[in-house]
């Protein structure tokens, strides 16, 4: 028999921000954004790195939100600077300076198709779609294949609410996404041998886990471009390749997509792709990750399932014989 486990990190109902916190934090928020006060604000926001969001974006009105204090760290945000400073957004080149290019994505007005096994195919205009959903905060840790990891603030919904509105059949076991493919301004695209458009995929079952999270903002604003404006998805169990960025169409489907890391290369990337320290890379150890922003002797444990056991190990209950870790 099944019995709740506490999660580690869950914290007692006392322990949640007070109303009246946040509303101080929006109002620091709106007086940083208005002047040259940086000293006086806390750490989080003092820092005005060059590619954050500023502001102008058509929903900088929403943010910051409420946050859900279900999803507690267990270390330190990592400093906006670097997350916004050192991406993988391979559209716009195979490094990691890409933030400055990225700015030239075109995303507004922005579209998302929901088609393939739906009640009804359907077009979603972004804008419609955030301001139609319950937006919150959700602290979360995220690892990279390529073991270096972060852990920020995104604000968003529940990628269930996002399914439940496009009221799949019940036939449908896959959800797959795709990113943009804008070939007048990703210079990527010009990189024939990558399998464009980027694709990525999970099951049902995971796309409506608890923890499958749409992400519209970081920091308290709307996400920047290099990020994954203005929608990505934050999957904090799996590598970050999961965690595809601006999402353009959702397709519902009987049969298990071929991703894009698997496209390139299947003997090291594959459609699980969960955090194991235990299984390395082919090239390089899992067990232990770099913070951004930190030294390589700064190294710390990785964790199974990032650290997110309770939430999700059920969902791989009998997939042993799958390679759930790469
Ligand atoms: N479309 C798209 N999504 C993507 C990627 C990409 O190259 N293209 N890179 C992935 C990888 S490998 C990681 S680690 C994260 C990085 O997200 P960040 O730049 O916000 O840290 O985005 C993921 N989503
Ligand atoms: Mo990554």
């Amino acid at each position: 028999m099944l019995t709740k486990v506490k999660r580690g990190w869950e914290l007692p109902e006392s322990a949640a921000t007070p109303e009246d916190v946040f509303h101080q934090r929006r109002t620091l928020a709106k007086a940083i954004a208005a002047g040259p006060i940086l000293a006086a604000a806390g750490p989080l926001l003092a820092a005005a790195p060059a590619f954050a969001a500023k502001g102008e974006e058509a929903t900088a009105d929403l943010y910051p939100v409420m946050q859900n204090k279900n999803y507690v760290l267990d270390r330190e945000l990592t400093p906006e600077k670097e997350v916004v400073t050192f991406n993988n957004f391979y559209e716009f080149g195979s490094h990691k300076q890409i933030a400055r290019a990225a700015q030239k994505m075109p995303i507004d007005p922005w579209t998302i198709r929901i088609q393939g096994l739906v009640e009804e195919e359907r077009e979603i205009d972004f804008d419609t779609l955030v301001r139609s959903m319950p937006l919150e905060e959700r602290l979360y840790r995220h690892r990279c294949v390529e073991a270096w990891s972060m852990a920020v603030p995104w604000s968003g919904f529940p990628m269930k609410n996002l399914i439940d509105m496009a009221r799949p059949l019940g036939s449908a076991k896959y959800v797959i996404m795709e990113t943009l493919a804008d070939a007048d301004t990703m210079s990527g695209l010009r990189q024939p041998w990558y399998p464009w458009p980027y694709i990525e995929g999970l099951t049902m079952a995971e796309a409506t886990n608890e923890l499958a999270f749409m992400v519209t903002g970081l920091y308290g604003k709307p996400v920047p471009k290099q990020n994954g404006a203005p929608l990505r998805l934050a999957v904090p169990w799996k590598y970050g390749f999961k965690s595809i960025k601006s999402i353009v169409s959702l397709t519902f489907a009987e049969g298990r997509p071929a991703t894009y890391w698997e496209k390139i290369q299947p003997s090291e990337y594959g459609f699980w792709a969960n955090v194991n320290p235990e299984v390395p890379h082919p090239r390089w150890t899992q067990a232990t990750e770099r913070p951004l922003g930190k030294k390589e002797r700064d190294r710390v444990p990785t964790l199974l399932y990032n650290g997110y056991t309770e939430f999700v190990a059920h969902l791989y209950d009998g997939l042993e014989n799958e390679p759930l870790y790469m």
